[in-house]
């Protein structure tokens, strides 16, 4: 039996089209009629503190989310492999969100902004893609993808991960003893960073001031789509004022939703949106679960775990 228990989406629409899915492989929802100890897997989002109760005979948890940072630190984790999701439309949307900010920052948006604001003409040339550098953080699913695309429009790019990493055309650093020589080769910055106790509050105002400088007109740039316990908003509003940063792409916050009182609102070179930077699609996501669900039912092993050591 598979046990639904998702926060903020459409759970009834999930419900019913993972039932159709896997049919006649029994589907519930909490509140349904059902024996806890019959249910072998339970897909989860934002699972409430007593959301594993009672699920003595579970083989695995299916997380709706690709980032189980949140998932890891529930109270009462049931010790049962975690399958996350990876999924090639989720990628693809992540990397829209990339592209289309790196993109906005290498072509100087906020100067341009601010000149038509004030009726003033200035021809400054942004540098050639292939001048300006796009450090990315994290390596994995969503961090290839990135590149993959980034690739084609030619700029210098360079990754740091835990591991080596050799891809074509990407220089490749490593472990914190290479982050201060990727982040001193890079104009901008993009975090794609799973959230763990190493990686948590990455991006703050010492890690700012050892961007390249010179290269952007107004400063380097930072933009965050993994998760907003990587980031220091305070630590952000001081390198957006001082010019230590020329600008931040924000899609997730320390606080979401992020408080109307936050300062970040008002800063001008501060580009916010609301976490959705990339979604689970339903359709892809049934596809995908419900694939992983018969394969595991008849004996195959399960992809995609979660390293609980790791912490992703
Ligand atoms: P993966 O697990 O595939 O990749 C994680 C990458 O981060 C790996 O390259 C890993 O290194 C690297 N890494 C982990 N810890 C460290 C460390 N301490 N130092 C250096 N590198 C490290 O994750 P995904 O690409 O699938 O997803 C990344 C994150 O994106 C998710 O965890 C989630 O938080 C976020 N996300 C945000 C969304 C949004 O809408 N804003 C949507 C979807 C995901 P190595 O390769 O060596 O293991
Ligand atoms: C995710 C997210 O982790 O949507 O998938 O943030």
């Amino acid at each position: 039996m598979l046990l639904l228990h998702l926060s903020d989406v459409n759970e009834a629409s999930w419900a019913e089209k993972l039932a159709a899915a896997l049919a006649p492989y029994p589907v519930v929802r909490r509140g349904d009629d059902f024996d806890p100890a019959d249910v072998r897997y339970v897909f989860v989002w934002k699972p409430k503190p007593d959301a594993f109760e009672g699920l003595t005979g579970l083989k695995a948890m299916l997380s709706l989310g690709a980032g189980v940072d949140a998932l890891l630190k529930h109270p009462s984790l049931p010790d049962v492999p975690i399958v996350r999701f990876v999924d090639a439309d989720l990628s693809q949307r992540m990397s829209d969100y990339v592209v289309a900010h790196v993109t906005m920052h290498h072509r100087l948006y906020t100067r341009f902004r601010a000149d038509q604001k004030a009726r003033r003409w200035t021809q400054l040339y942004p540098p050639a893609a292939s001048e300006t550098s796009v450090g990315i953080m994290g390596m994995g699913v969503l961090g290839q993808d990135a590149v993959s695309r980034l690739k084609p429009l030619g700029f210098a790019l360079r990754s740091w991960s835990r591991t080596p990493k050799a891809i074509e055309g990407v220089e490749g650093f490593a472990g914190d003893e290479q982050f201060d020589t990727f982040l001193a080769g890079t104009d901008i910055l993009v975090n794609l960073l799973p959230l763990t106790p190493e990686t948590t509050g990455i991006l703050n105002y010492d890690t700012f001031g050892k961007l390249r400088r010179g290269q952007l007109d107004g400063g380097p740039v930072i933009v965050n789509a993994a998760r907003g316990g990587h980031q220091r908003e305070a630590d952000i509003a001081r390198a957006l004022a001082d010019g230590t940063l020329g600008a931040a792409s924000l899609d997730v916050f320390e606080t979401e939703p992020l408080p109307a009182s936050s300062p970040l609102w008002d800063i001008e070179n501060c580009y916010i949106t609301p976490h959705i930077a990339a979604i689970s699609n339903e359709k892809s996501g049934v596809s995908y679960f419900s694939q992983i669900i018969r394969e595991h039912e008849a004996g195959k092993p399960l992809v995609n775990v979660v390293d609980r050591g790791r912490g992703y």
